[in-house]
């Protein structure tokens, strides 16, 4: 399979080479959010989203030459409730998207704006299908919780995943989670406020199966200190970008 990247040659504007649907796509992520035309729905103030997870289930890290991803044996840890009906999504992984400062990183954008970066835990709608292969390729199939990330105070949580960053700066680099992680640590407290809208995977193969992509205000935005994101070098080092 051809490769895909973030630089001048293999860039977005030439993913359409590899997966059509990335120029043909009728709801291709990301998007610019523009909170003054969303619309509020009274109905999900009563449903919040609820995650289950067991910090056992994140397994390891990888750089998968894209980007550094938690891999989860998900089969107990899910997400239901907001707008996801009445169905429950597995989580299978979750990575990070960022940029080379602190200005850019995030692939969704609020009003224009740019973050840092952003966090996409990955999930699959195991009510209706058998395997994350066979949800991707379908409308509701998959669910990504997205949380921008913002300069600012420690997050410890965020810390313990950074500093392993170090040990997979090569494209297959792995490690093992001895002592697992919770990826709810990486969200908000509060489930109840977030953007939704029908999507895609943000990358190649760019499938429009994305049932929703739940965007956290950046107010609600984790913060971390500049020195929880890995320094420019550590991400020119890990990844093309
Ligand atoms: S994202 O969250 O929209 N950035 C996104 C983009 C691409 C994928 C997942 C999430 N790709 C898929 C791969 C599968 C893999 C799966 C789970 O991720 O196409 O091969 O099994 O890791
Ligand atoms: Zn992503």
């Amino acid at each position: 399979a051809q490769s895909w990247g973030y630089t001048k040659q293999d860039g977005p504007h030439t993913w359409g080479q590899i997966a059509p649907i990335a120029d043909s796509g009728k709801r291709q992520s990301p998007i610019d959010i523009i909170p003054r035309e969303a619309t509020y729905q009274e109905a999900l103030a009563s449903r919040p989203l609820r995650t289950i997870y067991l910090p056992q289930n994140s397994k390891s890290v990888i750089n998968n030459g894209h980007s550094i991803q938690v891999c989860i044996d998900g089969a107990d840890s899910c997400l239901t409730g907001g707008p996801l009906e009445d169905d429950r999504y597995e989580i299978v992984q979750f990575h990070f998207h960022w940029g080379t400062t602190s200005k850019t990183g995030s692939e969704h954008t609020i009003d224009g704006r740019q973050y840092a970066g952003e966090l996409h835990l990955v999930h699959y709608n195991t009510t209706k299908f058998s395997s994350f292969a066979d949800a991707a390729k379908s409308a509701g199939g998959l669910a990504v919780l997205g949380v921008f990330l913002t300069p600012g105070s420690e997050n410890a949580s965020l810390d313990k995943l950074t500093k392993l960053m170090s040990r997979v700066q090569n494209s297959g680099d792995s490690l093992d989670l001895q002592d697992g992680f919770d990826p709810a640590s990486l969200l908000p407290a509060d489930k109840t406020r977030f953007w939704s809208y029908p999507g895609s995977l943000t990358t190649p193969p760019c499938f429009e199966s994305v049932n929703l992509d739940c965007l956290q205000g950046p107010d609600r935005s984790i913060r971390t200190t500049a020195g929880a994101v890995p320094s420019t070098e550590d991400r020119k080092s890990m990844l093309p970008c």
